[in-house]
């Protein structure tokens, strides 16, 4: 029988349909706590476009920004569940639930963002990295995300450690965090950063702490806070991951792609803070804050026994973070 030319390329339709639904296309959900435009969340909808185009509209990633996944606790554990793909958040909550990876927390244990970098460009962002993918956190971790350094966000000017005491501030969920500022004098509450503004407007608290891009895509000056005192008493890096139960169903190379991607991504976010951190800079100070240089020498030292007790539970890494140039 001859086959007819419309009904060969019925055919052949037929057949690319099956072989497309053999493969339908994936849409990876991700959550951030920040908006659309902050320089983590811009870095993974980017890596999604690129992600889209290497495989022809197979692979796509959905973001989900200002929380609307829930505060990065819920994020982590709904990462762990699969019902969130890929998860970006502060290292905070993830030392405070896997206390081998909480290093950062340590109050000025990093000279600079830059001797951060270092640090996890070389042999101990390897290790913490596999740390965490290794642990029962339920991911596979993808990279790091500068976050710069934290300092103290306030609604009167703090010059000095005496000038901290007693001072209601918001803290991430971490212990080390909360030893740390108790430590310095303050009264430290935990609260997850989507009720920190509110917080902050009806006095439940002081001051927060954080980097100037969060200080200002959050909006701190409008609930009062007027000062950034210069601290820069912990810098503590983001990282990205993927949900562990869905990374085991997808295929060698699509896991090869997402990684190759995964360190575009951590490269494009570096320079997507840096002209952030600038903008909002100008931008805080335009609102009328005030950038104090504090006497750091007080917080340094108030924090020394912190430093011991939990430097103590790293071995030498403390030692090895200090050592690398
Ligand atoms: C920001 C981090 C974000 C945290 C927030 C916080 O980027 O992941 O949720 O701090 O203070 O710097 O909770």
């Amino acid at each position: 029988m001859k086959i007819r030319k419309s009904v060969l390329s019925a055919l052949v339709v037929g057949t690319l349909f099956a072989s497309a639904s053999a493969y339908p296309a994936t849409t990876f959900i991700a959550g951030d706590v920040h908006p659309a435009d902050y320089p983590t969340t811009a870095a993974i909808i980017n890596m999604g476009k690129k992600l889209e185009a290497a495989t022809q509209g197979r692979l796509t990633i959905k973001m989900f920004p200002n929380g609307q996944l829930g505060d990065e606790n819920a994020e982590l554990e709904k990462t762990r569940a699969g019902a969130i793909d890929i998860v970006r958040v502060s290292m905070s909550p993830v030392g405070g639930i896997l206390p081998e990876v909480g290093v950062f927390n340590i109050p000025f244990t990093f000279r600079d963002p830059t001797h951060l970098q270092h640090v996890l460009d070389g042999p101990i962002g390897t290790e913490l990295s596999g740390k965490i993918t290794n642990s029962n956190l339920g991911v596979v971790h993808l990279g790091w995300m500068d976050a710069g350094s934290r300092s103290l966000i306030t609604k009167k000017a703090i010059h000095n450690v005496a000038e901290f005491k007693g001072v209601k501030i918001r803290l991430q969920n971490n212990p080390i965090g909360l030893d740390a500022f108790k430590a310095m004098g303050a009264n430290p509450v935990v609260l997850s950063v989507g009720d920190v503004f509110a917080s902050l407007q009806t006095g439940v608290i002081d001051a927060a702490e954080n980097n100037e891009p969060t200080f200002d895509s959050e909006n701190y000056v409008v609930a009062g806070t007027k000062f950034y005192d210069k601290t820069e008493h912990m810098m503590v890096p983001e990282m990205f991951a993927f949900s562990k139960i869905k990374w085991a169903k997808l295929s060698k190379e699509d896991q090869a792609l997402i990684l190759k991607l995964s360190k575009e991504a951590q490269a494009d976010e570096r320079k997507l803070w840096a002209d952030y951190t600038t903008k909002s800079i100008k931008r805080l100070q335009s609102q009328g804050v005030q950038f104090i240089e504090v006497d750091k020498k007080g917080f340094v030292g108030a924090t020394t026994a912190v430093r011991e007790k939990y430097g103590a539970q790293f071995g030498d890494l403390l030692k090895r973070i200090a050592d690398t140039k």
